[in-house]
């Protein structure tokens, strides 16, 4: 007789789960349990949205599905924001939530909320596990789901009576690996057509691009065409950046300089698009053709709707179109004379030292302490657009961003996961000092996880991207400041180190010692925002000008 509990855990380990981080509660008990006799280490994090975080950036970078457990009622839906960031990041992740006895109710209605239901919207599927004997077909089930394509967030719930109830043994369905099927001949014969005989051609690399199973294959696509490319902000890295081929990375939906190469082209081949992305071009009657190359069918928008579409497994589809044009193609080149300028534009006074530094010479002076393998993890704030924009990538997944949910606090757990999984690699969070507060507390689960890491704050006493967006449509400024505590001293109080840059040329030094330190190392600096209009909005908005000028 395998008491519901264990065959949960048996079930999860068959799955290969090492792992599982949350908020335990009274009705988890029993599975809290069963977890102490297994291979799987539980980590307890100070509140569940970090958790749901963690699990789905573990997903994000293992293409397995990460796992988070909580209580019911208050826990559970402490994941609804973790759900929506897996969810619209299509980042594979299983929640496990508890709930009261479904066979008896000795409390009536406390802390009951209808978790399933309110987990419908938010997952790819919300179920509730009502005998032990369907505990090994559901687990499998649920991790099926999150991880095939478009992967997303699954919510099991266990009660606590079901948990604990001896029910018979029941066997442990085990995995079988699975293929993606390639893109159909037709299809593929369709997009080559279109390639050879576009004039100016380009490629774009978007979110799915970034999956680890995709990056290998389009990296061949690209060598073998030497068609240039730009990225969304999700798709970043995806092909080495520092290929001759890279244009720029679409932080804005429009008038940024990339655009230049993107309002040209005659046609795109959108690798891994996903529109839960802010649009990194605005699709129209006159603009470039569009090649949806995915796992999935594009999902046809306002400002998205190919004209051709490749569905299939990313890397093998894109080999067997290769194979189709490579050495047939004679204008790939044609839009690789703008390159030199694009990124001039983009890397204009990155060195200048006003103080507070700039976010330019701020995004210089992080990629310059960052080795090519190295992370770095942002939060939501304005500094994602410089990132976006001006951070040079090299190697797939380096840059954790989230253009998804878009959500602020999961800059610090997507760090911490990052830096679990790649001990070997240096790890940074870059969040902005609201971001960061959203969940700071779990400054504390870093230490005592032992982790390296390094915590960028930028440091402006304010929601520094709303305050800008109010004063960019001339709203008087108001209610967008704050005061922040002493980041060194809160540092210090959770056992990490804690450090403030007082010049800009301290910024890089401080950077690199905080790194060569080791452990949970807090960094504060204050950051000066008048960049973001003189650049974002009156640089680009006259450049438009010039642009319909000529
Ligand atoms: C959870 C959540 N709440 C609110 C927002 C809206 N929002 C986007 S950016 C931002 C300000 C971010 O402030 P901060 O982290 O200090 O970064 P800064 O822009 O100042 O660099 C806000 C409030 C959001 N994206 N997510
Ligand atoms: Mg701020």
């Amino acid at each position: 007789m395998a008491k519901g509990s264990d065959l949960l855990v048996a079930a999860l380990e068959n799955e290969g789960v090492d792992r599982i981080f949350g908020v335990p509660g009274e009705e988890n008990l029993d599975v809290v349990e069963s977890l102490r006799q297994s291979s799987i280490e539980l980590i307890i994090t100070r509140h569940e949205q970090a958790a749901a975080f963690m699990a789905a950036t573990y997903g994000r970078l293992t293409g397995r599905p990460g796992v988070c457990i909580s209580t019911l009622g208050p826990g559970a839906l402490n994941f609804t924001t973790g759900a929506a960031y897996a969810l619209l990041g299509a980042m594979p992740m299983v929640i496990l939530t508890g709930q009261k006895g479904i066979m008896k109710s000795r409390q009536a209605g406390f802390q009951i909320v209808d978790v399933v239901s309110a987990f419908k919207p938010l997952t790819k599927m919300s179920r509730q596990i009502v005998s032990t004997s369907t505990i090994p077909t559901l687990v499998r089930d649920a991790f099926r789901i999150a991880a095939e394509e478009r992967p997303g967030p699954v919510l099991l719930e266990l009660p606590e009576d079901v948990a604990g109830e001896k029910g018979e043994d029941v066997a442990i369905v085990s995995q079988h690996p699975i293929e993606i099927p390639v893109a159909h001949r037709a299809s593929l014969d369709r997009a080559a057509e279109m390639i050879l005989t576009a004039k100016r051609p380009l490629i774009m690399l978007g979110a799915a691009a970034s999956r680890p199973r995709s990056t290998a294959g389009i990296g061949g696509f690209v060598r073998r065409t030497k068609i240039p490319f730009f990225t969304t902000q999700m798709g970043k890295g995806t092909v080495p950046g520092g290929s001759n081929l890279y244009m720029g990375t679409a932080a804005l939906s429009e008038r940024d300089y990339v655009h230049d190469a993107i309002d040209r082209a005659d046609l795109i081949i959108a690798v891994g698009h996903d529109t839960i992305e802010k649009p990194p071009f605005i699709m129209g009657p006159n603009g470039p053709q569009v090649i949806h190359v995915s796992y999935t069918p594009a999902t046809v928008e306002q400002v998205y709707f190919p004209q051709c579409e490749v569905v299939g497994d990313v890397g093998p589809s894109l080999e067997l179109l290769a194979d189709r044009i490579e050495g047939r193609l004679h204008n790939a080149a044609a839009l690789l004379e703008l390159r030199e300028g694009i990124l001039a534009r983009i890397t204009d006074r990155n060195k200048e030292d006003r103080w507070p530094v700039t976010p330019q010479r701020l995004v210089h002076d992080v990629r310059q302490v960052i080795p090519e393998d190295g992370i770095i993890a942002l939060d939501n704030g304005m500094y994602k657009i410089w990132f976006a924009r001006n951070y040079r990538t090299y190697v797939a997944n380096t840059v954790l961003l989230d253009n998804a949910l878009a959500t602020m606090g999961a800059g610090l757990p997507s760090a911490m996961m990052a830096a679990m999984l790649y001990p070997d690699r240096r790890v940074m969070a870059v969040c902005g000092d609201g971001g960061f507060m959203m969940n700071s507390q779990e400054i504390e689960t870093a230490v005592r996880l032992k982790l390296n890491l390094v915590v960028l704050i930028l440091n402006d006493g304010a929601y520094g991207m709303i305050r800008w967006k109010q004063a960019v449509d001339s709203f008087p400024d108001f209610g967008l400041t704050f005061g922040n505590p002493d980041f060194v001293r809160y540092a210090e109080s959770y056992g990490a180190k804690g450090s403030r840059v007082t010049s800009v040329d301290k910024l890089l030094p401080t950077l690199e010692a905080a790194f060569k330190g080791g452990g949970v190392h807090l960094v504060d600096v204050p950051i000066d925002y008048s960049e973001n209009t003189r650049v974002l909005v009156d640089e680009l908005r006259n450049r438009k000008v010039s642009i319909k000028a000529s």
